[in-house]
């Protein structure tokens, strides 16, 4: 159990899963994703003795900016979107079917796929300097990781298709309104709150704690998963996303052609 971009550390059967990878704003590069798998799909895919996973990314200014957009210019060439996308799909499934509650306490920026993780963890306890956004569009590709299906179930067609549509970031006093988040409170609060909860789950009986975690979950079962990595691997294949993944690195702006 050995970890490049997580911090792992157990206090009081509460498991602290920190992202670290804070200059590049904590973005979900593969070996980070292959980590996440190992985490909750192997290391901790047995640990009946822990009462929950409280997960943050590391410093004050991100949760996670999203999936690695430096990774990314390699992989419309390659036509490999739909398939890295099933594969993130995987992942973050993990999360969402853990046995114990996990709760991201989203510290910053949670935009893109750093918004789909937040989003398939159990709950989300915000600090105030929260901002959630779904900014895909502005490189020519939609939300890959589940975040098309997710946000409907959260939030509702409504407001999933402004921010899926307008790539807009929203505050974590918003994100409050519309219910992408349980709570939004200053940083020490909203710590002690997250562990509050888990610490509340942690006095039920963890058989009813699975049970519960598998029937919410049961409720979404057709989400439509598979179109959505299919419809992935089409954005990724044009030449707009390699023009908005190199407009990032070369901060400038996209020039999109719809092709
Ligand atoms: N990937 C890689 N590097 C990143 C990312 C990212 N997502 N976000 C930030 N960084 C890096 C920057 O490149 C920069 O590095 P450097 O210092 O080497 O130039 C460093 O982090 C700090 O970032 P900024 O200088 O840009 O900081 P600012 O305060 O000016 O801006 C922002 C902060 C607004 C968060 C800005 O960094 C930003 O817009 N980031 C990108 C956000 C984004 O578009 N996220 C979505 C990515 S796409 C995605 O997540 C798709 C998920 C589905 C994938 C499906 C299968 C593949």
């Amino acid at each position: 159990m050995s970890y490049q971009n997580l911090l792992v550390e157990e206090k009081e059967g509460i498991v602290h899963l920190t992202i670290n990878r804070p200059k590049a704003l904590n973005a979900l590069n593969q070996e980070t994703m292959g980590e996440l798998a190992q985490f909750f799909g192997e290391d901790y895919a047995d640990r009946r003795d822990i009462t929950g996973v409280l997960l943050r990314g590391a410093g004050d200014r991100s949760f996670v900016a999203g999936a690695d957009i430096k990774e990314f210019l390699g992989v419309a060439a390659a036509g490999s979107g739909e398939d890295m996308a099933r594969k993130g799909q995987a992942v973050f499934f993990l999360i969402e079917r853990f046995h114990r509650p996990v709760i991201a306490l989203v510290n910053g920026f949670a935009l893109g796929g750093g918004c789909e993780l937040a989003i398939a963890c159990h709950m989300r306890v915000a600090t105030d300097t929260a901002r959630f956004g779904q900014p895909e569009v502005n490189l020519g590709i939609i939300p890959g990781y589940g975040g098309t299906q997710r946000l409907n179930q959260l939030i509702g067609k409504g407001k999933a298709m402004e921010l899926t549509l307008t790539g807009n970031m929203i505050d974590a006093a918003e994100a409050h309104r519309i219910g992408l988040v349980n709570y939004a409170l200053p940083a020490e609060a909203a710590e002690e709150k997250a562990l509050e909860i888990l610490k509340t789950i942690g006095t039920k009986g963890p058989v009813a704690i699975e049970e519960s975690i598998k029937a919410i979950n049961a409720y979404y079962a057709g989400s439509q998963f598979d179109y959505e990595a299919e419809a992935f691997g089409r954005a990724s294949a044009t030449e707009d996303f390699m023009e908005g993944a190199a407009a990032f690195v070369e901060k400038r702006k996209a020039n999109f052609r719809g092709k």
